[in-house]
């Protein structure tokens, strides 16, 4: 297989002909400390695929440790399933796990792993007992459980500081757009809820919509207009790629911030929302709770107030980004990868534990 060129430092790419899975795991950047980001186990088109979204995934966390001020470099690892995580018996997936379990170790600490889409707390636990290179194990493990609470936390902090940066009086009585109702986005929604927002809700799974629509009032809509509906935040909570320079350019909001990794297509996108006046909270900084939780709790020995604090300060952290941009008239992306550039020059410093 041709790979395209990377900035990154390493791609692992290894086949399981027992289970017909593919595992690549993408080291992106080892600068500010050891590499780290979830495991991402899904249906890929192909093996180049998966390999680009690891390599993606992973420079998004080089991005994400950078700018949450955390000393971890950026690494991703994706697992292309042979058919969707529900159709697998429980021996599958287990010899699935054993044989990421393995890779990890050959990586010797340079990269540990963590949830993402498609793995849990539950199979971070089950990881532990194969490697030491884990974040994210349940409570019951040990673990510092779900990073999807802090997740919610901090975009709800980037929705705060998005309304107030686009002259917005505050998130009561807006109307609240959230795509994706899953650990975090369900979350979200709740807090915008909490908050006087009124919420337009949409998920694949319709039961998941049900249950926003008893527990919050929340509107539902058809997962294919979640672009062509009126609404003043877009809180994107389900997977990347939801906005191209083509999308972005007639999204109906005002102000974007979500959870999801590699909201983007590119680069471009974010120019085109500048351009049309939309405040948009970057994706490595607004979702970079969940890392302040695992990294925090695991590596740094903060404890849950901390945590929260640190994840609260993701709006501050937000706040400069969307001066800069402003004075320098470039996109709240620009301005973001500049400050993160910035750390990354500056190289690993030494950290506060307390
Ligand atoms: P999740 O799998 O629990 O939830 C995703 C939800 O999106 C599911 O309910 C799914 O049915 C829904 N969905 C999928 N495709 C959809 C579509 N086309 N339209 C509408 N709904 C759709 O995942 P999560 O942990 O809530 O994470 C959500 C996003 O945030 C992911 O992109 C993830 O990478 C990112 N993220 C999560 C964390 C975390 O701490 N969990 C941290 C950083 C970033
Ligand atoms: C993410 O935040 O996108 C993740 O992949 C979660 C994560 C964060 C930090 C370490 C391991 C996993």
């Amino acid at each position: 297989m041709a790979l395209p060129e990377w900035d990154g430092e390493l791609t692992s790419v290894r086949h399981d002909p027992d289970t017909g899975a593919w595992f690549v795991i993408g080291v992106h950047s080892t600068r500010l400390g050891p590499a780290s980001g979830g495991t991402r186990a899904m249906v890929y088109d192909g093996v180049a695929d998966a390999v680009a979204d690891a390599r993606r995934l992973a420079g998004a966390m080089t991005s994400k440790m950078a700018a949450a001020g955390l000393p971890m470099g950026g690494g991703k690892s994706v697992i292309a399933l042979p058919a969707p995580r529900a159709e697998l018996d429980d021996a599958t997936w287990h010899r699935i796990l054993h044989r990421h379990a393995a890779n990890l170790n050959l990586l010797g600490g340079n990269y540990t792993t963590g949830p993402d889409v498609g793995t849990s707390a539950a199979d971070m636990d089950v990881l532990a007992t194969l490697t030491p290179h884990v974040f994210g194990r349940s409570a019951a493990a040990g673990g510092p459980g779900s990073s999807a609470p802090m997740t919610a936390l901090g975009v709800f902090a980037a929705i705060e500081v998005g309304v107030a940066e686009a002259g917005l009086d505050g998130v009561e009585g807006l109307r609240v757009l959230v795509q994706g109702l899953g650990a975090v986005g369900a979350d979200v929604a709740r807090l915008a809820a909490r908050a006087g927002g009124k919420l337009i809700v949409t998920d694949v799974d319709p039961a998941r919509c049900t249950a926003a629509a008893d527990e919050l009032g929340a509107e539902v809509i058809d997962t294919g207009d979640v672009l062509s509906r009126a609404c003043d935040v877009l809180v994107p909570c389900a997977t990347g790629g939801l906005l191209s320079p083509a999308t972005a350019a007639t999204v109906p909001c005002t102000v974007i911030a979500g959870a999801a990794n590699n909201l983007l297509t590119d680069d471009a996108a974010a120019e085109v929302l500048r351009r049309r006046g939309i405040t948009y909270a970057p994706d490595f900084v607004a979702n970079a709770g969940g890392a302040i939780h695992l990294v925090g709790r695991e590596v740094l020995g903060w404890d849950a107030a901390e945590v929260t604090a640190r994840t609260r300060a993701v709006g501050d952290t937000l706040a400069g980004i969307f001066a800069d941009a402003r004075a320098h008239d470039i996109s709240t992306v620009a301005a973001a990868g500049r400050a993160a550039a910035r750390t990354l020059a500056d190289g690993p410093r030494p950290t506060s534990t307390a």
